[in-house]
Parts: structure tokens; sequence; C-alpha cells
């Protein structure tokens, strides 16, 4: 990378810098010896159980599980995130998903499903997956129509399917949410683990997309759980869910920035090389405003992941809208910087095998997944919304007294 005078930001410490530095150069060694992008199922799991054996999966469970630290250390995963994103995209999708897979088990799960989930996916030696998406339901998540029906005392019944789940296919378990139906809404859905081998779970068809990775349809009919299996209580499903993914939007964002530094690298050293009208292509000055532009974008977005991953380190309980802003700003700066650094290459930045564009087509998902930035800007905004209430609500208070 050749431009890491972030690692020296306040929002670090040195275990921190260690952590990145250590982590890029066992990537730069061990990530091209196991991703072929034409086997994405073998290349993950390859991914997994080097990541694995490397100890850094260790990062996305909690310490008494295997795990580096007591908590979620959502700095490490950002950094890790960024550092396997600037090598390789199925690098960073195979650390990103045993997190996300797990996430909603390590923050609410009990402390059964906790002792046999978690261990294996940080060895390395079990994939995990989140299946939140439906059909008609991926930015509107209380609108889901899968169900959990009661059947019998201790038992539960999932029908329905789920859609765009990542690692769907490879996966060992899965954590599923369903309509439980406690209440209308957001109120009535539950989360449960299901493991891949359950009767009545199928993949229905696999997915291929862009930048290709394990992803696919599942189909649930009758399939039969243990109310044991379920994560938190009922009728919790969507606090699970937004719980979850308010500490991994941030990681999200920090992809993004790993996609954004590797095309940054990448424009500057082909413009200083690249002869054009007799002198290297970074003398034009419209280069060199190019350049500008995007290294200022890249540490805005950085500015804005690491505010929001320090500020949930810190304790905050909830970090919905710094995470709604860092994942929003960090993967659509990604985006039109990978997008000039295109420009830059000319022909060869369309060109099949050259790393801009296979960075064009790994950030696009970024933008949708986890909350499409139009999801974003509406979380923003009701967080502000919520604030001015507050206050307003504070001030009649104190006007009262
Ligand atoms: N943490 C904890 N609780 C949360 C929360 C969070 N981050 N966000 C919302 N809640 C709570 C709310 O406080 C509310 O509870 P109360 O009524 O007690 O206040 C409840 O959950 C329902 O929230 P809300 O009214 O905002 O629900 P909506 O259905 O309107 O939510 C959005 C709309 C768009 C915010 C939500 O559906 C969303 O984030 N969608 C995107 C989902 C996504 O990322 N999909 C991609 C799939 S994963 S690849």
């Amino acid at each position: 990378m050749i431009d890491a005078s972030f690692l020296s930001w306040p929002f670090f410490e040195d275990r921190h810098r260690r952590f990145a530095e250590v982590l890029a150069s066992w990537a730069e060694k061990e990530v091209s010896l196991v991703v072929d992008h034409h086997d994405v199922d073998a290349s993950c799991r390859r991914l997994v159980r080097r990541l694995g054996e490397g100890g850094w999966l260790k990062a996305v469970v909690p310490q008494a599980y295997g795990g580096l630290y007591p908590a979620f250390d959502v700095r490490t995963l950002c950094l890790a995130r960024e550092t396997l994103a600037y090598r390789d995209g199925l690098a960073d999708f195979a650390f990103a998903m045993q997190g996300l897979g797990t996430g909603p088990i390590t923050l609410f799960g009990s402390e059964e499903l906790k002792s046999r989930y978690l261990p294996p996916v940080a060895r390395g030696e079990a994939i995990a997956a989140f299946a939140l998406s439906e059909p008609e339901a991926g930015s509107d998540v209380a609108a889901m129509s899968t169900t959990a029906t009661p059947d019998g005392p201790d038992h539960v019944r999932l029908d329905g399917a789920k859609t765009w789940i990542s690692n769907g296919g490879i996966a060992d378990h899965y954590v599923v949410f369903a309509r439980s139906g406690e209440a209308p809404g957001a109120k009535g859905l539950s989360a449960y683990v299901v493991d891949a081998e359950t009767p009545g779970l199928t993949v229905q068809e696999r997915i291929d997309v862009i930048a290709p990775h394990p992803l696919a349809t599942l189909r649930f009919e009758g399939c039969r759980l243990p109310l044991s299996q379920r994560v938190g209580g009922p009728g919790e499903g969507f606090k699970v869910a937004m719980g979850t993914l308010d500490v991994f939007r941030s990681t999200v964002g920090a992809a993004a920035l790993g996609f954004a530094r590797r095309a940054m690298d990448e424009a500057l050293s082909h413009a200083s090389s690249r002869k054009l009208f007799g002198a290297p292509l970074s003398d034009l000055q419209m280069t060199q405003g190019a350049l500008a532009d995007m290294a200022t974008g890249v540490d805005a977005a950085a500015l804005l992941v690491y505010r929001a991953a320090w500020t949930k380190d810190q304790g905050a309980e909830r970090v919905t809208r710094e995470a709604a802003m860092a994942k929003m700003q960090a993967t659509e700066t990604a985006q039109a910087v990978i997008d000039r650094a295109m420009q830059i290459f000319g022909g060869l930045g369309v060109t099949k095998g050259v790393k801009v564009e296979e960075l064009y087509r790994e950030i696009r998902a970024l933008r949708i997944y986890e909350g499409a930035t139009e999801v974003q800007k509406i979380v923003i905004a009701r967080e502000l919304l919520k604030m001015l209430e507050g206050q307003r609500a504070a001030t009649s208070r104190t006007a009262a007294e």
C-alpha cells in the first residue's frame, strides 16, 4: 500500500497497527496461492481454512470461544477487511462472511449456541452464512414472509425462501430470519441457526454475479428445528438483524476502502510509468486532478469508517448513524475512485485480467448489500430526526420544571 499513513491516526492502538502490518504481509504471500476466480466454491473453502490456520478468524469471535478479544473489536474487523480487500475480493468475502454469519450468535446467542458454533468458525473448520433477504424483502426487512410456525412444544418449522445468500451452497450453517408472528411487521420476527444438512433445507438455485462468489437461493419446506436453535428471544429477530448490521456495515465500508486504495495505487503507478505526448501521464494536470480527488475521497471515507468503528469500540450501544454514513460514503467513493482509475488506464483498464477491471466488478455489490445506499440515507435521516425529537422533548421537560 503506497499510503498507509492512516494507521498512525489516533483511532488506532499499536495492537491494531501490528495486526494490519502482519496481515498485509501474510495476505501478500498466501492469498494468490489459494484463490482461483474460476472456482469460487473451492477458493472460498481454501481461504476459510487458511485464514483459520493463520489465526486471522479469531478476530470474528469472542475470546471465550477461541477468539482474540472479549467482544468484537470493530477496528480490527475493519482493518482485516480493508487489508484483505486490497489483496483480493474473495479473501475479504471469506473473512467477512465468517463474521456476519456468526455475528447474531456472538451478540445475541445462548451459551449453548456460542460454544457449539463459534470455535469451529474461528478455526476455519466451519463456514457460516447469514440469511435475511427474500425475493420480496431485501431492503424492507419487516416485509419478510418466510414463516416459523410452532411445531409441538419445543420445535418450530421454517417454510419459505431466502435469496442472494452469500456462502449459500457451501455453508455449514445459516442464521435464518423468519416471521414467528408475535406481532405484525418488525416486532414479529425471530432468528434461528439452521445446519446445512437439516431436512427441509435445500439449495434451490446458485446465482452467478459480476464478481462471482458463492451465492444462492435457499428453500425451506417443513424445516424442523428445536427452539434451542433460536438466536435471541421470540420476536427479537429484527433487533438481532439490525444489531448485527450495526457492527458489520462499518466493515463493508472498510472493504470498499481496501478496493479503493488498491485502485489508487494501481492508478498512481500506471500514471507515473505510462508515457503520453512524450512525458509520463502523471505530468498532465488533468491526471493530477484525478489523483488528488481520488486520494482525498479515500481519506474522507476512511475517517468515517474508523470513526464508526472507534465509536463502537468505545462502548457505544448503537452506532446506527455512524455505521450507515461510513458504509454509504466509503462504497460510493470507492466506486468513483475505481472508475477514475479505470479511466487513467484507458483501454487497458477494461481488459479482462487487469486489476482495475476486477475491482470495477468487485465494488459494485457493496453499494447494494447489507443495506443499499438508499437505505443508509433513510437510516441516517431517521436517526437525525430522532435526535431532534429527543432534544425537543428535553427542552419542553426543562420548561415545565
Ligand atoms: N439496532 C437495534 N434496534 C433497531 C435498530 C438497530 N440498528 N434499527 C431499528 N431498530 C428497532 C427500532 O428502534 C424499532 O423499535 P421500536 O419500535 O421499539 O423503536 C424497530 O427496530 C423497528 O425499526 P424501524 O421502525 O426503523 O423498522 P423499519 O421496518 O421501518 O426499518 C429499515 C426500515 C430500512 C431501516 C430496515 O428495514 C433496514 O435496515 N433495511 C435494510 C436491510 C438490509 O441491510 N438488507 C440487506 C440484507 S443483508 S445482505
